[in-house]
């Protein structure tokens, strides 16, 4: 590692403190460096707030310093006057001159003017510092920004012959204490949950967060004739629900009822109406006809599957799996988590 990329790191690491609160917005940490020293340090801590650059420049103590410092940050600085002012104006103001950059801002009201403020009044831009690293930490920003659409993880488990569920879809927890746990963790770090109509009727989840501490995801299900019952969780009015569905019906309470049409569109305009929403990323937890046909449609980016040692001899097949874009391979208690992940959707 070379000494800009050590600094870059420091400020991918800052940008990771964001995580959870800073959605939909970025990640985003930075770095002044003054005569191979650490001067100041910044990131996004939430939504809304001050963006990474005006906390790291405010926690230099002596900012005449500064035009003669290196400044780091991991997302080009903003153009735009959003929730706060210019990060770009605000680097020039303090007579910032020489800037290092991760990752280009592919936000439409940013898209390179950041960087062309900077160029214009004289700074110094290196831009691709740990490009790869800098993407893969806000992949799912750059994919909800790149594509109008969230950023999809797939998650299932599976029996050892193949199974998802019982033959009569009564419910049966096929991987174990540990795995769920961890679905929880993850429910936590997606801003919605996304089921099928048939998870919703046969399994009756309630689409929470018990097992980790962290914010509850939006809850989400297609529902296109409005078959779940009033009685189901997911209606219990005991956080926001999103029902999508080919019918007519008055939204209450928590839950709100959109109306799509024409049908061969639907997952299409549920995506695109979720990118309206602002939600960057969905986690979808079955069942076997929606994760199909995301997988058939190449419409995800991430598929964790439970392997459990359990068998069924009979039931529901789970989706098949793709034949590229294995990642990784790990025990957790007495399942196999195995992942993929797809760079070309
Ligand atoms: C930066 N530094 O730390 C972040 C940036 O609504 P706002 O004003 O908070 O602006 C949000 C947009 O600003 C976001 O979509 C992204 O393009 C950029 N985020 N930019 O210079 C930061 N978080
Ligand atoms: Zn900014």
């Amino acid at each position: 590692m070379n000494t800009d990329e050590k600094y870059m790191q420091r400020a991918l690491d800052l940008a990771a403190l964001g995580t959870g609160e800073a959605r939909p917005n970025p990640i985003v940490g930075c770095v002044v460096v003054h005569d191979h020293k650490i001067i100041g340090e910044g990131w996004h801590q939430k939504y809304g707030g001050p963006h990474a650059e005006v906390n790291a420049l405010n926690s230099v103590q002596d900012k005449s310093l500064l035009p003669h410092s290196r400044v780091y940050v991991t997302l080009e600085p903003c153009s735009h006057f959003g929730k706060t002012p210019p990060c770009a104006d605000f680097l020039i103001q303090h007579g910032v001159r020489d800037v290092v950059i991760c990752n280009t801002d592919p936000n439409p009201l940013v898209a390179g003017r950041g960087i062309r403020k900077l160029i214009d009044a004289g700074c110094k831009v290196h831009i691709g510092v740990l490009e790869e690293e800098g993407l893969e930490l806000n992949r799912r920003f750059f994919t909800f920004q790149t594509k109008k659409r969230p950023y999809l993880v797939l998650k299932w488990a599976q029996s050892a012959d193949g199974f998802i569920a019982l033959p009569n879809c009564q419910p049966y927890q096929i991987s174990g204490p540990l795995a769920k746990q961890l679905v929880h963790k993850w429910r936590t770090e997606e801003q919605g949950i996304l089921v099928g109509t048939r998870t919703a009727l046969f399994d009756n989840p309630q689409l929470n967060v018990r097992h980790w501490p962290g914010q509850a995801p939006l809850r989400i299900a297609i529902d296109k004739q409005l078959q779940i019952p009033a009685t189901h969780h997911l209606l219990d009015d005991s956080q926001p629900t999103l029902l999508y569905t080919l019918k007519e019906k008055e939204s209450t309470g928590q839950t709100e009822y959109i109306t799509l049409s024409p049908e061969n569109t639907f997952l299409d305009q549920l995506l695109a109406d979720l990118y309206t929403r602002n939600i960057q990323s969905v986690l979808v937890e079955g069942g076997t006809a929606l994760l199909e046909t995301l997988l058939e449609r190449n419409l995800w980016h991430e598929i964790r599957v439970f392997h459990s040692p359990v068998t069924l001899t009979d039931g529901v097949k789970a989706p098949q799996l793709p034949t590229m874009g294995f990642a990784s391979r790990r025990i957790v208690g007495d399942d196999e988590l195995i992942t993929y992940r797809n760079h070309f959707s």
